[in-house]
């Protein structure tokens, strides 16, 4: 579908037709664990609607919402903001990161962005030039300390409206988008843009949605990163800024403590904020 305004419908489809092209996705998932999931599911859904006396009025209400979902493409919103954290939480538990922590991927993700060198500017427009400006920088290394060099760190994150390329119209395929490749010590240094408080598409289904429990569609400000070496276990992260005032009530429930940067202004206007990365060995 072409993006033609930034409606949570364009958005949202251009999220699902990504998800369905990019992907195929697959899971060993045994007979006799998927009929223990699906016990307890309808456990819940039993208690939670016998506790609630849900009455046939509201339940023609969610059957409609349902398709309203699909049909504006906002599925992998709705499931990214309101329950991925779970899912994120359940592996992190469960593998026993020591690294840096993880969070959610959301709906934006595009893999195979442009391979950028260890030191470089994110890809921008000359109004994106305008925002005030960030450095970031840091070290990707293994858990005891020694560089990963070769390292890839994928950044992607919003402009300063609050808009992603390939998920908004009029904006250049890979803006803000890229693949820096660390050097031979693991280090990198990035020139992006200070981004902006963010709110997630809110006109559709997933609005009422919020709308309903009298919510807000508020996300902190945010950068997306996914941390990749060999031998290593991929990170897909979150970081946040000091001071926001949504880090305590994100939408997508995603902050966590060590995720929160605290960058310091520099003469020129600019901000700069180091910040590392402490990859797992691949455990198998
Ligand atoms: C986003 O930018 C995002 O990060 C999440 C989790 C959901 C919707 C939009
Ligand atoms: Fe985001």
């Amino acid at each position: 579908m072409a993006l033609e305004t930034a409606t949570a419908q364009a958005s949202g489809t251009a999220a699902t037709d990504k998800f369905k092209k990019e992907r195929a996705p697959q899971a060993d998932t045994s007979p006799e664990r998927a009929a223990a999931i699906y016990k307890d599911l309808f456990k819940a859904f039993e208690d939670i609607t016998l506790k609630h006396q849900i009455t046939y009025d509201e339940y023609e209400v969610v059957k409609w919402w349902m398709i309203q979902v699909g049909e504006n493409g906002e599925w992998p919103l709705w499931l990214d903001v309101f329950y991925e954290h779970v899912v994120e939480k359940a592996n992190y538990d469960r593998k026993g990161y020591t690294g840096t922590q993880g969070s959610i991927e959301g709906p934006y993700y595009v893999d195979n962005a442009p391979k950028l060198p260890a030191e470089c500017e994110m890809p921008m427009r000359d109004k994106d030039r305008e925002a005030q400006a960030l450095y970031f920088t840091g070290q990707v290394t293994d858990i005891d300390g020694n560089g990963l060099g070769g390292a890839t760190v994928e950044l992607w994150h919003a402009d300063e409206e609050g808009y992603y390329s390939q998920f908004a119209p009029n904006i250049p395929e890979w803006n803000l988008r890229g693949t820096i490749v660390t050097d031979d010590e693991g280090n990198y240094n990035i020139k992006t843009l200070q981004p902006a408080p963010y709110r997630i598409p809110h006109d559709g289904p997933t609005g009422w949605f919020i709308d309903s429990y009298n919510g807000h569609p508020w996300r902190p400000a945010h950068l997306h990163l996914r941390i990749k070496h060999p031998g290593y276990r991929t990170i897909t992260t979150q970081l946040y800024f000091v001071g926001d005032g949504h880090l305590d009530d994100d939408v997508a429930s995603a902050v966590k403590p060590e995720l929160v940067l605290d960058p310091q202004p520099q003469d020129d206007g600019s901000n700069k904020v180091v910040y590392p990365f402490a990859l797992d060995k691949e455990e198998n």
